[in-house]
């Protein structure tokens, strides 16, 4: 559910990029905060564990501009992907309005990748999320590696609901933009005042 706040006619959305450690979630909100305009979006904080980053930040997007007259603000998060942070990754996806799930291209990762996106549809399921209508994006990330899966075989793995599928290599941003665009724009689409 969006966070709206009548004094000041905003509406505040949540998006969680979620998958396995190290497929590159960070990357893409680095990614998503060099290229937007600083002056929309907002400090990115970062959040040391030991192991791993994870932080979040919030934006205003460009081309969204208002909903009736309320401003449209993102609120993006991620997740960490080890195994172990089970309950923070539960808690993250509270009251989350949209997913982006970030896959690794590589073929050693099948299993981690599976693995992560069955933690996320059991999550889905346990916060009363359609599976179906719910705003979901599947970025496929790393094409640049020696080595990747077929698209067709990464589908087949992981997108059985037929979701919208991007190619990402997010270290040069490539596919990013286009994927939290999708994203939005299915959480916007959804969301009558
Ligand atoms: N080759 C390649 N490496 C990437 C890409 N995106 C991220 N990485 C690297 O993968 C590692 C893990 O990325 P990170 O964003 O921290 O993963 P996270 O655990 O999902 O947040 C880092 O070394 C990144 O530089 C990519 O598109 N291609
Ligand atoms: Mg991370």
């Amino acid at each position: 559910m969006p966070y709206i706040n009548y004094d000041k006619q905003e509406i505040a959305f949540k998006i969680v990029y979620f998958g396995p450690g190290m497929s590159g979630k960070t990357t893409n909100l680095i990614k998503i905060h060099e290229i937007l305009d600083p002056q929309k979006c907002s400090e990115m904080v970062v959040l040391d564990t030991e192991e791993e980053r994870t932080l979040f930040f919030d934006f205003l997007p460009f081309d969204l501009g208002s909903i009736c007259g309320f401003s449209v603000r993102f609120n993006m998060y991620t997740v960490p992907g080890q195994v172990q942070y089970e309950a923070s990754r539960k808690l993250i996806l509270d009251g989350a309005d949209g997913v982006v799930f970030v896959a690794d291209s590589h073929p050693s990762k099948r299993e981690e990748n599976l693995l992560s996106y069955q933690m996320m549809t059991e999550n889905f399921v346990s916060h009363g999320f359609d599976p179906v209508t719910y705003p979901l994006v599947l970025q496929f990330n790393k094409r640049d590696l020696d080595q990747v899966m077929n698209i067709s075989e990464m589908n087949a793995s992981l997108n059985k609901g037929g979701h919208k599928t991007f190619e990402a290599v997010a270290l040069k941003g490539q596919g990013v933009i286009e994927t939290i665009k999708e994203v939005s724009k299915q959480i916007v689409t959804r969301f009558e005042i």
